[in-house]
């Protein structure tokens, strides 16, 4: 890996039982697991993403217990971070409502905190994530809130998920971490992200909900190596465009 490779610290912050660990393993092994475990204090994750040509960021993902929002030590976690996804259940009005409790802790942490020589961070992107979205029979928020809530706090944008069916998780995870990095990802890149499904993940055994991370040497290019097998970006941007081209001719035959 290189030493140039930009770090990208994303948090998912919301109530207990909205999916946030179940989105994390979804993107990071293409699981899901039925059981509710609930997360105790956090869980870190690290993955390397390629995200155009050569460009690559590497991934942190921070994943904090829904019961930790009284927490004096949460701060600490939140400052620095360079993406937020507050994430709520679209069956549930209560972790909709309470995703403001959520924001104020995010806001907050980064008007009062100061590095140590009394600087102060920039503030996180903060995207809205509407989970559970494959259970729409059971929806209690609509379309319509969920925007307003992204227009009215000035958020830099929103999505709905599904940890279950894996509906936009993966392509969620690398457009926010290109957007962090300054990388506006096209729909075509965008669509060539769903098929990254196969990674390799580091995860802090040792420990473990204690936040620490780390990421040795050899798991990092076996991550690198993993992410280089899916294929050739180029080919694919060229072959899209090409089936879009022919669309197009066929559109034409038909007019005339
Ligand atoms: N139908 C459906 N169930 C989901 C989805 N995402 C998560 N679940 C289920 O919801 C429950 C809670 O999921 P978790 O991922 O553990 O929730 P969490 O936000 O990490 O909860 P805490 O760790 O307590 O903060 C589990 O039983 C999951 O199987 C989804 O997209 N659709
Ligand atoms: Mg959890």
């Amino acid at each position: 890996m290189s030493r140039a490779d930009p770090v990208v610290k994303l948090i998912l912050l919301g109530n207990g039982s909205v999916g946030k660990t179940s989105i994390i393993s979804r993107f990071t092994d293409d699981g899901f697991a039925k059981v509710y475990k609930q997360t105790v204090g956090l869980d870190f994750f690290e993955k390397l993403v390629t995200l155009r040509g050569e460009k690559r960021a590497k991934l942190q993902i921070w994943d904090i217990g829904g019961q930790s929002i009284g927490s004096k030590m949460l701060g600490k976690y939140v400052y620095g971070s360079d993406v937020v996804f507050l994430c709520y259940d679209v069956t549930d009005e209560k972790s909709f409502s309470d995703v403001e409790d959520w924001l104020r802790m995010v806001t907050t942490t980064f008007e009062t905190q100061r590095d140590t020589n009394g600087g102060k961070k920039k503030p996180p992107q903060i995207y809205l994530c509407g989970n559970k979205i494959d259970l729409e029979h059971l929806r209690k928020v609509r379309e319509g809130q969920h925007d307003n809530f992204i227009d009215d706090n000035k958020l830099n944008g929103g999505f709905f998920t599904s940890a279950q069916s894996g509906d936009n998780v993966t392509t969620v995870f690398y457009d926010a971490a290109a957007k962090a990095v300054g990388i506006k990802l096209s729909a075509y890149e965008l669509e060539f992200t769903k098929k990254v499904l196969a990674v390799t993940v580091t995860r802090d055994n040792n420990n473990n909900n204690s936040g620490g991370g780390s990421y040795n040497d050899d798991q990092s290019k076996q991550i690198e190596e993993e992410d280089m097998k899916h294929g050739n970006f180029q080919d694919f941007l060229a072959q899209a465009a090409a089936e879009e081209e022919k669309k197009k001719k066929k559109k034409k035959c038909c007019i005339l």
